[in-house]
Formats: C-alpha cells, sequence, structure tokens
C-alpha cells in the first residue's frame, strides 16, 4: 500500500474508533492526554530509558519528575513503568527480595494486579477484611500482622480502590507497618495524584504521603495525569530499595536496567515532563476539583431517580444500580444507545468513573438515555 492509502484507511477506521471528548467512554480509567504530552512523546518516540547512556535526556527527565513527587508525597526516589500493573509487580519483587518471605496481606480491595503480581512471584496472599465503607479493616490488619509477623514480605494497600475510589487509611496502615518493621506498598495508581489536593479542600479525610512506615507507592500519569498510555510511576523511599529493582546488563553501556521492561519507552517519560511542567501541583488540583464537583453532580442527578440507589462518590467514581433492572441489562441498554460503563460487582451495580475529559453536559445527556431506559422522568 502507498503511505496515502494506509493514511485514507486509518482515517476511515479512526472515524469509527470511539473518542474520550464525545463523552460516551464513562467507566474506564482513561483518558485524552493533553496535547504537550502527546508532542513530547512523539518528539522522544526513538528514545529507549533502557539505556539512559545513550539517551541522558531521559535521566534529567527522570528526575525533574521525582523531585515533583517529592513535593506531593515527600522524600522518595524511582523510575517510571508501563503502568500500575508493572508497579505492582515491581513492589512486590522488591519486597519478596528485600525480606527473603513470600507472605502478602491486603484487603480483598486490591486491583486484580495485585494478585496477578502475586501469583506471578510464586507469593501468597492473606486478605483482610474491609469495612462497610470498602476500606480495610485497621483492628483486623493488625490481628492478622501480628500473628503472621514472622512470614509477612508486605502490606498492600490502596488509596483510590478501582471499584469504589475508596481510601485505605494509609497513616494508620503505616503506623502498623512501622511498628512491625514490614514493607508497605500504597497502590494509588488511580487516585495517587487527585488525593493531596482533595484532602487540603476537605472532600476526604485521609491522606497520602510518603510516612515513615510507607515503603514503596504506585501512581499513574495515564489516568488523571494526561500522559499518554504507558505511564505509571513506582515511587521507592530511598535508594537501597530501588537497589532491587534493578538488573545489571554489563554488555550495554548504562550497564543496568530498571522494571520489567528491556526497551522502555523514552517517549512517556518525556511526555510526564511536559505534563507536570505544564500543569504543576495546582494545575492537578483544579483538574481533581473538576472531576470531584462533576462526580458529585452526576450523583445528584442520579438521586432523582425513584429507580436508582446511588453511592456517594469518595474519589470521583459513582457506583449505581437500578431497584428493578438488573445491572447486565441496565449495562447491555447503555451500551446498546453507545455508552461505555463498568460493572460494580461487589453491589451488582455499575460504576462511571469522572476521568478529566467528563464534562456536566455529557453527564446531562447520559442522565437523559438513563430516563429513557428506565422510563422515568427526572427534574
Ligand atoms: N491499581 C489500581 C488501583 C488500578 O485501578 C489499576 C488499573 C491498576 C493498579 C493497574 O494499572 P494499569 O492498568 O495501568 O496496569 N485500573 C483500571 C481498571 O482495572 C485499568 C483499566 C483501565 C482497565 C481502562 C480497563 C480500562 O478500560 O479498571
Amino acid at each position: 500500500m502507498r503511505e496515502s492509502e494506509i493514511i485514507k484507511k486509518l482515517l476511515e477506521i479512526y472515524e469509527k474508533t470511539p473518542k474520550h471528548d464525545e463523552g460516551y467512554i464513562l467507566g474506564s480509567m482513561t483518558t485524552r492526554p493533553d496535547n504537550i504530552a502527546v508532542y513530547a512523546y512523539n518528539l522522544f518516540i526513538h528514545t529507549n530509558a533502557g539505556d539512559t547512556r545513550i539517551f541522558p535526556s531521559l535521566e534529567y527527565f527522570r528526575k525533574e519528575i521525582i523531585d515533583f513527587m517529592k513535593k506531593l508525597y515527600g522524600e522518595c526516589t524511582g523510575f517510571i513503568t508501563s503502568g500500575g500493573t508493572e508497579s505492582n509487580i515491581i513492589a512486590l519483587y522488591v519486597a519478596r527480595e528485600k525480606t527473603g518471605r513470600k507472605l502478602v496481606i491486603a484487603p480483598k480491595t486490591v486491583h486484580h494486579s495485585i494478585i496477578w503480581a502475586a501469583h506471578l512471584l510464586g507469593m501468597k496472599i492473606v486478605f483482610a477484611p474491609v469495612t462497610s465503607s470498602h476500606i480495610v479493616d485497621i483492628n483486623s490488619l493488625h490481628d492478622i500482622v501480628e500473628k503472621r509477623k514472622d512470614e509477612v514480605a508486605a502490606i498492600v494497600v490502596t488509596a483510590g480502590t478501582t471499584e469504589w475510589g475508596s481510601i485505605d487509611p494509609v497513616r494508620e496502615v503505616s503506623e502498623i507497618a512501622r511498628q512491625y518493621n514490614i514493607y508497605l506498598h500504597v497502590d494509588a495508581a488511580y487516585g495517587g495524584l487527585f488525593i493531596p489536593a482533595l484532602y487540603e479542600k476537605g472532600y476526604i479525610d485521609t491522606h497520602l504521603r510518603f510516612y515513615e512506615g510507607v515503603t514503596s507507592i504506585s501512581v499513574d500519569f495515564h489516568k488523571n495525569g494526561l500522559s499518554p498510555i504507558p505511564s505509571g510511576l513506582i515511587l521507592f523511599k530511598n535508594e537501597e530499595l530501588l537497589s532491587y529493582a534493578r538488573r545489571e546488563l554489563p554488555y550495554t553501556l548504562g550497564k543496568y536496567q530498571y522494571g520489567l521492561l528491556g526497551t522502555r519507552p523514552g517517549g512517556s517519560i518525556a511526555a510526564i515532563w511536559a505534563v507536570i511542567k505544564k500543569y504543576g501541583i495546582d494545575g492537578y488540583s483544579k483538574i481533581a476539583l473538576r472531576c470531584m464537583k462533576t462526580a458529585l453532580y452526576l450523583y445528584n442527578r442520579l438521586t432523582e431517580f425513584q429507580e436508582i440507589i446511588v453511592w456517594k462518590p469518595i474519589l470521583p467514581i459513582v457506583v449505581f444500580k437500578s431497584r428493578h433492572m438488573s445491572s447486565e441489562k441496565l449495562l447491555e441498554e447503555l451500551v446498546g444507545h453507545g455508552y461505555y460503563v463498568y460493572r460494580a460487582p461487589s453491589v451488582d451495580g455499575l460504576r462511571i468513573v469522572v476521568m478529566p475529559h467528563v464534562t456536566t453536559e455529557h453527564i446531562d445527556r447520559f442522565i437523559n438515555t438513563l430516563s429513557e431506559i428506565l422510563g422515568e422522568k427526572t427534574e
């Protein structure tokens, strides 16, 4: 095929591909990346973070990104990953290598990549109970740790769970981790960029920081950070921990590689650098507030239905279900109207993740569609 024909065909296929700005992608934790991030990604598309001796600019970007994260969470180090799954695998790998142990303690609300990571690494998970607010029950966690303290490689909690957006009590858990000297990984892939701002503005009462007992934090820039996929970040409390995530590759110029990948997209690192320069802490704070307000708007609009049960959002994730129509049927009806929402399995409901591209106009149109499907008028 000639390039012009390829382009024509690509555009035809692109035309039929859903785009976030149209406001129909309402369940998936993805959004349209910022133009400056796409520019940076494309500019550095040829670079490989698998050898930063060839591409030292990537090391410059990484250091600046870490400096930004230090302002958010306190002293730390780390590197750019392909996303939350890789970050979680690396965190558990480091915990296993450092301690020589294989037991992970975590609430059931952890992302399935933690379960996947444990499986890959030959580790075993003991699930701690959760409260009705979908956060780890701190007393039960304490009891489990006390009983198994000699076997535990790591405790894992989540700052912004995938289903509810709930935030495990990081500070209290970090106290337990500190007391027993146990590795604590906080998966903040979804919530990491929103929690500091929403805490400061009083929307939530759980904060996220490198408290003394916190060992590692993962946060994704391809979720609320507006960087293209793949853009994740794994942060460690100190350089010694980071060194466990490093492999020697003696024949290369750089001699070492970090993380799971060999060849690693340098474009992502340039893209994250570009978005943090564009938005800074204040810019991300504004995005967090906008998403939270839109989520509360959606929550309020859903309360207008007699037929709908809706849960108040913690972070910008709204869970709801119909009193009479099964969630599977409602999901299919919504998909039939072009909407992509996801399931909330723990209550057999549905969920909408209010990502940065979602506007109140999108919500109003969604509410009209829901009202058509349910045959119920709203105000
Ligand atoms: N940790 C948490 C708390 C997550 O929510 C996710 C992803 C991960 C880790 C893993 O991150 P990566 O997907 O970057 O490896 N949460 C989304 C979810 O499970 C991932 C996703 C996004 C799935 C969009 C489907 C989709 O359409 O919903």
